[in-house]
C-alpha cells in the first residue's frame, strides 16, 4: 500500500516539497564553491608548470649550449637585436634583404626571440608557482603561529559535533581535532571550532577558513578530485537510513514502503543523491523537503511537515534524541548506501595530510595495542617493542619528528581523547545516549573494518 494512503495527520499539500526548498541558490551561491574549486585545482596546475618550467629550462639551456658550440650565433645576438638589428623588424618579422646567408641568421635570431620569451613565460609560471605552493604548504607554520588548530564541524550533531550546556564542543569529530592538537601541541585544547552547514563546510576549507574539515563528511571521488580535497581516513563507517514517526505511519516497517511520501534532506549532501537514486531504481515516488540549515530540516520533521527523515544513520539516532517524543521514532532497516565519515583537508600539503592521516592511525594502533588514556603513562614501560616504538620509547628514534611534531605525539593523543575505541564508546557507543554498536566500525582484529597502517 503506497504511503500517501496510510498517512494519518500528515496533511501535505502536493507542491510542499517546493515551497519548502531552500531559496533559490544566487549567482553567488552557485559560482563561490566553484570558484573555490576552480583555484585549488589551479593550484595543482602550477605545480604541474613548476615541473614543466624545470624542463623547459633544461632543453632550453641545452639548446643555447648547442647554438653556441656550433657557431652559429651566440646569445648576444638577442640583445643585439633587442638594441636594433637591421635587417629585422620590430615585430619580429624580416626584411627581405635579398641576401641567403642573412636572412638564416636572421632566421636563428627569430627563433631566439620566441626562445626568449617563452623562458621569460616559463620563468614567470616558475615564480608564480613558487609562490603559489610555498602559500600553500604551511598549514603546520600556520597553525603553530597562531596557537591552535581551526576545526570544522556541523552546526550540531549529537555523537559527532554538537555544543554541550557550557558551550564546549562534544562528538567524535571535535575529539578527532583535539586528537590532532595534542600531535601538534601536546595539548588537546588548543583548537577553535567553526560551525558549519553541509553547504557551507567545502569552501570554508578550500578558502583556508579552517584547516580541517571534521565533520560526518562522506568520503567520495568527487570530493577527493573535483573539490580538491583529501580525505585522511575513514573515523566512522556509515550508511543512509530512514526514520519515520511510527505513530503516524503505522505498518511501515521497511523503506519500500515509502512510495509517495515527502522526504525531509540537507541539502549539499550525499543524502539528497542516495535518496534520488534509491527512489528511481525502485520505481517509486517521493516529494523531496529540502533545507539547508539542519534546525530547519529537524523542525519540519517533528512538525509534520515530512513523513520520513533521511540521513546516515548514525545522524538519524543523534535527532532522534532531539525531536519532541523521541520514542514515537524508528529508523527502518535499509541502508541504502555506504556514507564512510572521515576529516579532510586540502590538496597541496602533504605534511598536514600526514599529520591529519597518522592522527587517525594513532588512535586505531592504540586501541589495538591496548593502550588507554589510563595506563598510557605506565605503557612507556612496556617490553613490547611496538608498544615502546609507538609510544616515542625507542632509542634514537624520529617517529615523530619525521612527521613534523614530537616524537611523544601518540602519548599525547591518547592523553587528550583516549584511543579510538574509548573516543567511539564515550560520543556515540554505550557511553552516550545514542548508545550505537561498533559494527562495522571495530577494529579488523574483531571483525570490523578499522585498521591502521603500521607504526614504524
Ligand atoms: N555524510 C553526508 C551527510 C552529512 C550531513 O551534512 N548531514 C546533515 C544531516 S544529519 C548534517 O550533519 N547536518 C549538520 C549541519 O548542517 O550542521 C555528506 O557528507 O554529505
Amino acid at each position: 500500500m503506497p504511503i500517501h494512503s496510510m498517512r494519518k495527520s500528515v496533511t501535505l499539500r502536493k507542491s510542499e516539497g517546493r515551497i519548502l526548498q531552500a531559496r533559490p541558490r544566487s549567482a553567488l551561491d552557485r559560482t563561490l564553491p566553484a570558484l573555490f574549486a576552480l583555484l585549488t585545482n589551479f593550484q595543482a596546475r602550477l605545480s604541474a608548470i613548476q615541473a614543466f618550467a624545470a624542463i623547459g629550462f633544461q632543453t632550453l639551456s641545452v639548446s643555447v649550449i648547442f647554438l653556441d658550440l656550433t657557431g652559429i650565433i651566440a646569445f648576444d645576438a638577442v640583445r643585439e637585436w633587442e638594441a636594433g638589428v637591421p635587417g629585422m623588424g620590430r615585430n619580429g618579422k624580416l626584411r627581405s634583404h635579398g641576401k641567403k646567408s642573412q636572412v638564416r641568421l636572421k632566421k636563428t635570431e627569430k627563433g631566439l626571440w620566441v626562445m626568449k620569451h617563452i623562458a621569460i613565460g616559463i620563468l614567470g609560471a616558475a615564480a608564480f608557482g613558487l609562490m603559489a605552493s610555498a602559500a600553500s604548504a604551511a598549514t603546520l607554520d600556520d597553525v603553530k603561529a597562531k596557537g591552535f588548530i581551526q576545526c570544522g564541524v556541523s552546526t550540531g550533531l549529537a555523537g559527532f559535533s554538537a555544543p554541550d550546556d557550557k558551550g564546549d564542543w562534544q562528538g567524535i569529530d571535535a575529539d578527532f581535532c583535539r586528537a590532532v592538537a595534542a600531535a601538534v601541541f601536546g595539548d588537546g585544547t588548543k583548537v577553535k571550532f567553526t560551525p558549519l552547514s553541509a553547504k557551507e563546510r567545502f569552501t570554508a576549507l578550500q578558502s583556508g577558513e579552517v584547516d580541517i574539515l571534521s565533520r560526518n563528511t562522506t568520503w567520495t571521488i568527487n570530493r577527493d578530485t573535483a573539490l580538491g580535497l583529501n580525505f585522511a581516513g575513514v573515523t566512522y563507517y556509515d550508511g543512509q537510513g530512514f526514520m519515520i514517526n511510527a505513530k503516524k505511519l503505522p505498518g511501515v516497517n521497511s523503506a519500500l514502503q515509502l512510495s509517495g511520501a515527502a522526504v525531509c534532506v540537507q541539502s549539499g549532501t550525499t543524502t539528497e543523491l542516495n535518496l534520488a537514486d534509491y527512489f528511481k531504481s525502485n520505481k517509486m515516488e517521493y516529494n523531496p523537503v529540502v533545507f539547508e540549515k539542519l534546525d530547519e530540516v529537524n523542525a519540519a520533521y517533528d512538525a509534520g511537515r515530512c513523513d520520513v527523515y533521511t540521513t546516515d544513520q548514525s545522524g538519524l539516532y543523534g535527532i532522534r534524541l532531539t525531536l519532541g517524543s523521541p520514542a514515537d521514532h524508528v529508523v527502518l532497516p535499509e541502508i541504502i548506501s555506504k556514507e564512510p565519515l572521515g576529516p579532510v583537508v586540502r590538496q597541496g600539503d602533504d605534511q598536514w595530510f600526514h599529520i591529519v592521516r597518522w592522527t587517525y592511525y594513532a588512535l586505531l594502533q592504540t586501541e589495538e595495542l591496548g593502550i588507554t588514556k589510563a595506563n598510557v603513562d605506565e605503557m612507556k614501560a612496556s617490553d613490547n617493542p611496538e608498544i615502546k616504538r609507538v609510544l616515542g620509547e625507542e632509542a634514537d628514534t624520529k617517529i615523530g619528528t619525521d612527521l613534523g611534531v614530537s616524537n611523544d605525539w601518540v602519548v599525547n593523543i591518547v592523553k587528550a581523547v583516549g584511543n579510538y575505541g574509548e573516543m567511539f564508546e564515550r560520543n556515540v557507543g554505550s557511553g552516550s545516549p545514542l548508545k550505537i554498536a561498533r559494527g562495522i566500525n571495530a577494529q579488523w582484529t574483531k571483525g570490523g573494518l578499522q585498521y591502521a597502517m603500521p607504526i614504524r
